[in-house]
């Protein structure tokens, strides 16, 4: 097999990026370990408490609770569980803006919580007004989304969570993307900063971890307790994991990646990327193309379908938003280079 059997040099569609080398090496070394199992594997349970505890600062929370998850979904899926396990009433709901990652759809699938969506405003950002008027008595959690899967933006967390205050509902943000940039930003996101009882936010993606490695963050521990089953023949007396069984290659990376990065890599990360996402809004729109303006590093604009096609033709990896337009996210392994290149081959197809 090749060394990378997925090249990322033309990739401008995955909010994943190449693994950061030690934590490349630290997955390989953890392949076969199992974290939801303690009693045997004690040396990564006590790799877990520490990525928990470096998401904590990342995220603002002292004395943070949580796990690492398989990814978003998962995180997502398990902080609406917490919610409706809290809520008391018959049939929870739950209000999210419509930029809320397709992950909740299979939460209240699931959880058989109504889903209701509401708008967002002219930002993309959630429309606390339709937040206001959808929440009642029943309303178990309000999601906020912090770095948006389409457009990158972030929800007015401190206003929902008074929203959320109001009716006793849970705040949820979903940080899964977002989360490792957001504290370079100026954005009101974090524990610190409002009520946010639970958070999504994923080493796999922008923290450079390997994948399978996400984040799930609680205000307290009661909180996760929520989720506790007994586990009977395992040592360990209880297991709050949506899976059972899960790689210690997730964990590890994310320690690793986050020992490694956090602060310094991470901000000069964010920083080369704010700066590639803004070059490339700026070229797009010098060619006449409607652009969405990046907030974080996520660039949206108008480029027909027959475009579109010829640039996927060319091996671009580039995906679509719910509204048709091009969207190019500015990972890690995402350079300048790229982005030209990228741009050349956009002036070829459009001179045709
Ligand atoms: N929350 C947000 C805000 C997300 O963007 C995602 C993933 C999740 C949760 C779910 O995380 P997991 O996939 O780790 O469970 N966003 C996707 C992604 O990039 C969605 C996607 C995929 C969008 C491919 C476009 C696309 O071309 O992994």
């Amino acid at each position: 097999m090749q060394a990378e059997p997925q090249p990322f040099d033309r990739v401008l569609s995955s909010m994943c990026t190449r693994p950061h080398p030690v934590a490349r090496e630290a997955a390989e070394q953890f392949l076969a370990t199992n974290p939801g199992d303690p009693g045997t594997y004690p040396t990564i349970a006590a790799l877990e408490e520490d990525a928990i505890a470096m998401l904590g600062e990342i995220a603002g929370l002292e004395n943070p609770s949580g796990y690492v998850a398989s990814g978003g979904t998962e995180a997502n899926i398990q902080a609406l569980r917490i919610a409706r396990e809290r809520a008391d009433v018959d049939r929870p709901n739950v209000v999210m803006p419509e930029s809320g990652h397709f992950s909740f759809q299979k939460a209240a699938d699931l959880l058989e919580i109504d889903l209701r969506i509401v708008p967002t405003d002219r930002n993309y950002r959630a429309d606390l007004e339709a937040v206001q008027a959808c929440v009642d008595a029943e309303t178990a959690a309000i999601v906020g989304v912090a770095g948006t899967t389409e457009y990158g933006r972030v929800d007015p967390i401190p206003a929902l969570g008074e929203i959320a205050d109001s009716v006793d509902a849970l705040l949820h943000v979903d940080a899964a993307w977002g989360g490792f940039v957001l504290p370079f930003t100026d954005a009101e996101w974090h524990f610190g900063h409002a009520p946010v009882d639970t958070m999504t936010i994923d080493p796999h993606k922008m923290g450079q971890a390997a994948v399978p490695a996400g984040g799930l963050l609680v205000r307290s521990s009661d909180l996760l307790d929520e989720l506790a089953v007994d586990t009977p023949y395992l040592e360990s007396t209880s297991q709050a994991t949506l899976t059972g069984t899960r790689s210690g290659a997730g964990v590890a990376s994310a320690v690793a990646a986050m020992e490694e990065l956090w602060p310094t890599g991470y901000r000069e990360q964010y920083v080369r990327s704010r700066n590639n996402a803004e070059w490339l809004a700026d070229a797009l729109e010098k060619r006449g193309y409607d652009v969405v303006d990046p907030t974080l590093p996520l660039v949206a604009a108008d480029v027909s379908h027959s475009t579109f096609e010829a640039l996927r033709d060319r091996g671009w990896r580039i995906s679509r938003t719910g509204n048709d337009q091009l969207r190019v996210v500015c990972m890690p392994h995402v350079t300048r280079e790229m982005l030209a290149s990228f741009v050349a081959d956009l002036d070829r197809l459009e001179m045709r």
